[in-house]
């Protein structure tokens, strides 16, 4: 697990080089906006039972054979399941997004999650179009300009976006 700083140092270490220029200002640009990012994974984080029931209703919408008899989130159980998963992906792009770095996610809950998926009988690509849903609502919350001073969140925004192409990208 990595963080933006610890992922530099790994790459210059395997290459046997000291941090290079470039990378230093690549982290001088992440740490002068770094409390753009806290406010958007505070944002995310204190937002994520509303983002989450959102795009679950919006994939149910788009996809009712999810939840028609026979469906991967028919029964209360199925859709307790389902939902939770989303949170647990949710909460994995806010870690990526709070450390700069995918890895934790990539370790942590995408590593075999296609495999189990698969076992489960669980549509990846729903599960994908769920994930898209919640990056839709996620940065429109991120990029609200209610109650914050302005500012060019454009960077940081499509960052935290590969987050959720890289969860969805997974499973699909
Ligand atoms: C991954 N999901 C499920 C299971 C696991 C995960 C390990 C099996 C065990 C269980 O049921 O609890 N767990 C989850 C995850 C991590 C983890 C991401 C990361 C650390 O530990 N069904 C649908 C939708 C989709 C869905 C498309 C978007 O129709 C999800 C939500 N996941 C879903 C469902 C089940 C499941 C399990 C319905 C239960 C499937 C079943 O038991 O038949």
């Amino acid at each position: 697990m990595f963080d933006a700083f610890t992922k530099v140092v790994a790459q210059a270490d395997a290459r046997g080089q000291f941090i290079s220029t470039s990378e230093i200002d690549a982290l001088a640009a992440m740490v002068s906006d770094s409390n753009k990012r806290l406010d958007a994974v505070n944002r995310i984080s204190s937002n994520a039972s509303t983002i989450v029931a959102s795009a679950a209703r919006q994939l149910f919408a788009q996809q009712p054979s999810l939840i028609a008899p026979g469906g991967n989130a028919y029964t209360s159980r199925r859709m307790a399941a389902c939902l939770r998963d989303m949170e647990i992906i949710l909460r994995y792009v806010t870690y990526s997004a709070f450390t700069g770095d995918a890895s934790v996610m990539e370790d942590r809950c995408l590593n075999g999650l296609r495999e189990t998926y698969l076992a489960l009988g669980t549509p990846g690509a729903s599960v994908a179009a769920g994930v898209n849903l919640m990056k839709d609502t996620a940065l429109a919350i991120v990029n609200d300009k209610a109650g914050i001073s302005a500012g060019d969140c454009a960077s940081l925004s499509s960052e935290i976006g590969t987050y959720f192409d890289r969860a969805a990208a997974s499973v699909a």
